[in-house]
């Protein structure tokens, strides 16, 4: 039932790729997950320990078959899986005082008190998404893997977040080169129960449906350098507020050192630069605010190529496409 405005569908040296309408509409992306990359698979141990990758496969299971609306299924996770987190817990938030970004600080302990964040607990997505629904209207989706790029950004427009279930191999908690429950909960969670945060994160979304392959990749490293490697200003210093530093400990002593070059976020050339996804970063961008951020991706917006606008319709939790240009 839903129709695309007239001039939009003709412009057929235009194609606009497909892109969600309505909330389950989402549901398609659960087993279009890429593989890793040579690059990724390099050398870590958590692709390579079999016995790892079997408890793996197990656990997103769960996300194969999970559909919207749907209460997401507990994980029954094992002494050596709490053990591993217990680790990345009890650094990170050792950390967080002095490195940690105000907002992050400010809901740590909500997540304490409301969804058994403890050293000797993996908190469960399920009662994390009914938590972050009352914050800011967030709702997590487990999913199996890597989504590709353009999936996983026009989620955040519904303000959906798609996380992983599964958790990091304990040979090496302190870093790691793709996303894992302790990145996923410690980095990202407190960050989208931010209200000025989340609409950052649903601007970029709602820039990302039906946008050109290029634009997506534009939108994809601006991702990077914010969401998950964002710095920003707080009186005289810097602290992290991206979710890939917030959930290694060594990345997010680094990042605050001088040996990294900081540069102030500007969407138009943050869009271009290079990044390495295996080894800390060698340049991150700095934010005035989150409302600041926001603006700077709206107005970019207004530059990159797209013949409509959309806007969220949280009654209907639907996309209105508004006009054509
Ligand atoms: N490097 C992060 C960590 O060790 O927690 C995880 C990721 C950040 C970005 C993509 S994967
Ligand atoms: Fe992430």
């Amino acid at each position: 039932y839903i129709k695309l405005i007239g001039s939009m569908s003709e412009k057929s040296e235009n194609i606009i790729p497909w892109f969600p309408r309505r909330l389950s509409d989402l549901d398609s992306f659960a087993n279009k997950t890429l593989q890793y990359g040579a690059e990724l698979s390099a050398d870590h141990p958590g692709f390579k320990d079999p016995e790892y990758r079997k408890r793996r496969d197990e656990i997103t299971m769960i996300a194969k078959t999970y559909k919207i609306g749907q209460p997401i299924p507990r994980i029954d996770y094992t002494q050596d899986e709490i053990r591993t987190w217990g680790t990345v817990f009890e650094k990170l938030t050792s950390l967080y005082p002095t490195h940690a970004c105000r907002e992050h600080q400010y809901v740590f302990p909500l997540l304490i008190q409301n969804c058994g964040y403890t050293k000797d607990n993996i908190p469960q997505l399920e009662d994390i998404s009914k938590f972050l629904k009352e914050c800011t209207g967030f709702t997590l989706r487990p999913v199996t893997g890597l989504l590709s790029s353009r999936d996983f950004l026009n989620g955040l427009a519904f303000r959906v977040f798609h996380s992983t279930q599964y958790i990091r191999h304990h040979s090496q908690p302190f870093y790691t080169p793709e996303p894992d429950v302790c990145h996923e909960l410690l980095g990202h969670v407190p960050l989208f129960a931010d209200p000025n945060f989340a609409s950052f994160s649903q601007e970029i979304g709602l820039c990302s449906l039906g946008a050109s392959d290029e634009d997506i990749e534009k939108l994809a490293t601006i991702y990077w350098f914010t969401v998950e490697f964002g710095l920003c200003k707080e009186g005289d210093s810097y602290r992290a507020y991206g979710a890939g530093i917030l959930s290694s400990f060594g990345e997010l002593e680094y990042c605050l050192t001088s040996k990294p070059e900081k540069r102030i976020f500007d969407p138009a050339k943050t869009c271009v630069q290079k990044y390495p996804i295996t080894e800390y970063q060698p340049v991150y961008f700095v934010a005035e605010s989150f409302k600041d951020a926001q603006e700077k991706v709206r107005n970019f917006s207004h530059t990159l190529e797209r013949g409509f606008t959309v806007r969220y319709n949280p009654y209907t939790q639907t996309i209105d496409v508004l006009d054509t240009k």
